[in-house]
């Protein structure tokens, strides 16, 4: 016997995957993960059986609900679903998803839009993280079309601006989980760091690299992918995130002098694969390291003056730009430009 979930496919910035509604689902964590899993078609390497990409950037999925308490207008269950490991880990958040979000409550009939633009409050309920999101709603109906350019999208789509507050220590408690700018691991200058996202920073150079290569060609790096995962696994107690070995977290972001015009170069892994551009919320916690005087970012971007700066945190395919609120020094806010799409509208069979 089968029974048939719908299903709302969007792009998210430049990640991809299906939308539910939370209420389609089973209610046991266990079951509807078994569920979700085989919708993706993990566990495998190629996702041959299901509808997942094979990639971390397009093995992701969005679980939404209205909330009732008052504090946010929409709730984003983010998942990221193991490809050759049975896994849907609901830990982390991703920004890019997020971006997808409200449109596809829109689509699924969760939330209704106003007329000309619609602003929600979505609350990632992975972390509690709220962010304001506004998206183009002609005619009471999601727009995505339009001129809006992100680099890692080809094509330019209906602009999608996220507002977040609030988003230090995600899931590590704190700005900076040890206290500290800097720290060393394995005689490495490191700097741990979340905002939004728990990221490790590293200077390419320490490591042997130029902080310019292609993501392949990183990829391809076995050593220093070994010499990554092993400073990874030991930041992650650091980050207070415990034993990090099955963990997407913490992020391990290379950075070097901006080679662009921008503000910091970067190469970001999301932990084992390098990003064809980085995180959103990995680039809000890259840009908010850039504009701290001794973190290993700070030594090598030009990160610009005074209390409201676009920092353009460059990346394999491009920018990300990033504006951030600062007060006393201290960052506050940040806002970015997404695009999203719905890709496709259907219901998956599952079979019970
Ligand atoms: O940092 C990739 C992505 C992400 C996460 C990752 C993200 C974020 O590009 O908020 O968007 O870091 O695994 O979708």
């Amino acid at each position: 016997m089968s029974h048939e979930i719908p299903c709302w496919y969007m792009r998210g910035g430049t990640s991809k995957g299906p939308f539910f509604r939370a209420s389609d689902l089973p209610s046991d964590i266990d079951t509807r993960d078994a569920v979700l899993l085989a919708v993706m078609g993990s566990p495998d390497e190629r996702q041959i059986d299901g509808l997942g990409g094979a990639k971390p950037l397009t093995s992701k999925l969005g679980i939404l609900s209205v909330p009732t308490d008052g504090v946010a207008d929409l709730d984003f269950l983010f998942g990221q679903v193991g490809i050759a490991e049975a896994k849907v880990d609901t830990t982390p958040n991703c920004g890019n998803m997020l971006a997808a979000a409200l449109p596809a409550a829109i689509e699924a009939g969760l939330l209704t839009a106003d007329e000309g633009t619609t602003t929600r409050r979505v609350r990632t309920i992975n972390t509690g993280v709220i962010a304001e999101i506004t998206i183009q709603t002609p005619g009471r109906k999601p727009l995505y079309d339009g001129d809006a350019r992100i680099d890692g999208v080809p094509r330019p789509a209906a602009p999608v601006t996220c507002g977040f507050l609030d988003t230090e220590g995600s899931l590590s408690g704190s700005l900076l989980p040890t206290g500290n700018l800097r720290d060393t691991i394995d005689g490495v200058a490191v700097t741990l760091i979340d905002n939004g996202m728990p990221v490790m920073l590293i200077a390419a150079a320490d490591l042997g690299v130029s902080g310019d290569e292609r993501p392949d060609d990183l990829d391809a790096n076995g050593e220093l992918k070994a010499r990554i995962e092993a400073l990874r696994l030991k930041a992650g107690p650091l980050m207070n995130l415990g034993d990090v070995s099955g963990k997407p977290v913490p992020k391990i972001t290379l950075v070097s002098k901006p080679r662009h015009g921008g503000a910091l170069g970067t190469r970001t892994f999301i932990p084992h694969d390098c990003h064809t551009s980085i995180g959103v919320l990995g680039a809000v916690t890259v840009a908010t390291a850039a504009v701290m005087p001794g973190t290993v970012a700070a030594d090598l971007a030009e990160p610009g003056q005074g209390d409201a700066r676009k920092l353009s945190i460059e990346h394999p395919t491009g920018e990300f730009s990033v504006e951030l609120g600062l007060e006393n020094g201290r960052v506050v806010r940040a806002a970015l430009l997404r695009t999203a799409r719905l890709l496709m509208r259907g219901s998956v069979p599952v079979s019970s």
